[in-house]
């Protein structure tokens, strides 16, 4: 299987092609849409998202919602062109106004000038904005739908939020349970976590945090220790690696494990005939050997704060050169749940791409009985 996407922020529209998906798949529009209803809430969001009522739209691959097995294109279009098309249409329009030339420290402004040449960032945070994964998570949904007909479930929580962190832990059932506004677990820290982010929204700043992401259902022997491209951990941490904003991937213990001895580590192996072998503890966050083995997969992301300021950081002015403040719109103070659905959906993305790998297979019928087949 394979997903390109493509749009700009404030060109017509985010669109998507997955390629590979099997035949046979029913899709649940109306869980595409909650998804994408989703993204664009949580405390701290910006402005931008009372414009826009993000919806998929299914333009091939899919009849009556059985999918067909050719290409699946989604499309996401965005109300604000309408307010853009002035300065966004591809057909011609005034590109010497809404320039962006005040360079933001964190975004891809600089950097992008520097690379695509220009003087005119607008030209490179168009596409480096976080809007984009809006179709991802229309793409992620579809691909959790197909996950959750083999018994494949995922799910993500707040742990963290402008530096409020909980330091339970939750057993995968209780994860339902978090709270609308951060998907924190805690009432008491998500109230500590939004006063932090008035507190910014105040200041002029803006915070990030840590969303822990976990999978059930998934049998053992995904990914592969024989080539380093195929390990399961690699492939995973690569994909959410790659969402805006992460700066850091940790499978179970994580960065924690380098400071326990291996007898504090590695998670001992027990067998008994109703169970078969099993393990008492997750440290490795089920990954071993670059292979699920059975257990929850266990994944913590830590995301920076959005680059966005509305106080302007220290910069620089790509044509004039002249030290000033980095360029504010509109913005969002904490986009941390937001970013955990997004996280979601790209887990649910590559996770359907190794699974197919490993079971091949054209339509979904043959796919669930050869998974069914597999030893847990
Ligand atoms: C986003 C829409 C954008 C930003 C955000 C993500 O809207 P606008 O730029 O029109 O206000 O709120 O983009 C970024 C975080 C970024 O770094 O560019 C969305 O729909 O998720």
């Amino acid at each position: 299987m394979n997903i390109t996407t493509a749009g700009e922020s404030h060109g017509k529209g985010l669109f998507c092609i997955i390629e590979g998906l099997p035949a046979g798949l029913t899709l649940d529009l109306a869980e595409i849409n909650e998804y994408l209803a989703l993204r664009q809430t949580g405390y701290g969001r910006g402005a931008r998202q009372k414009i826009e009522r993000d919806e998929a739209k299914i333009l091939s691959g899919v009849r009556d919602l059985r999918t067909l097995g050719s290409p699946v294109t989604l499309a996401v279009w965005n109300r604000d062109y309408a307010n853009w098309k002035d300065y966004m249409a591809p057909e011609g329009c005034d590109v010497s106004r809404r320039t962006l030339t005040k360079v933001r420290p964190g975004h891809a402004d600089l950097t992008g000038l520097k690379k695509y040449g220009g003087t005119d960032a607008r030209n490179i945070l168009e596409r480096a904005s976080a809007r984009e994964t809006a179709v991802r998570v229309a793409a992620g949904t579809i691909c959790r739908q197909m996950l959750r007909e083999l018994g494949i479930e995922v799910i993500g929580y707040v742990r963290s939020a402008g530096g409020v962190t909980d330091e339970k832990e939750y057993a995968f059932d209780e994860l339902s349970g978090r709270l609308d506004e951060l998907y924190m677990m805690d009432k008491y820290v998500q109230a500590r976590a939004m006063a932090v982010i008035d507190e910014c929204k105040d200041t002029g700043d803006t915070c990030g945090g840590i969303a822990e992401l976990r999978v059930r259902g998934l049998k053992c022997g995904f990914g592969s220790c024989m080539t380093s491209a195929q390990k399961l951990d690699g492939r995973l941490a690569g994909a959410l690696m790659a969402v805006q904003a992460v700066k850091g991937v940790e499978f179970g213990l994580g960065f924690g494990a380098a400071v326990r001895r291996g007898s504090a580590v590695h998670d001992e192996i027990y067998y008994d005939e109703e169970q078969g072998y099993y393990r008492k503890t997750n440290h490795a966050g089920g990954v071993e050997g670059g292979m699920s083995n059975g257990e929850e997969l266990v994944i913590r992301l830590a995301k920076k704060p959005i680059p966005t300021l509305m106080r302007g950081l220290n910069t620089v002015d790509y044509v004039s050169h002249e030290a000033v403040r980095a360029a504010t719109e509109r913005s969002d103070v904490c986009s941390i749940k937001a970013f955990t659905v997004i996280a979601e959906s790209v887990l649910c993305t590559e996770l359907s791409k190794v699974v197919l790998e490993r079971l091949g297979g054209d339509n979904l019928a043959e796919i669930k009985e050869r998974y069914e087949r597999l030893p847990k």
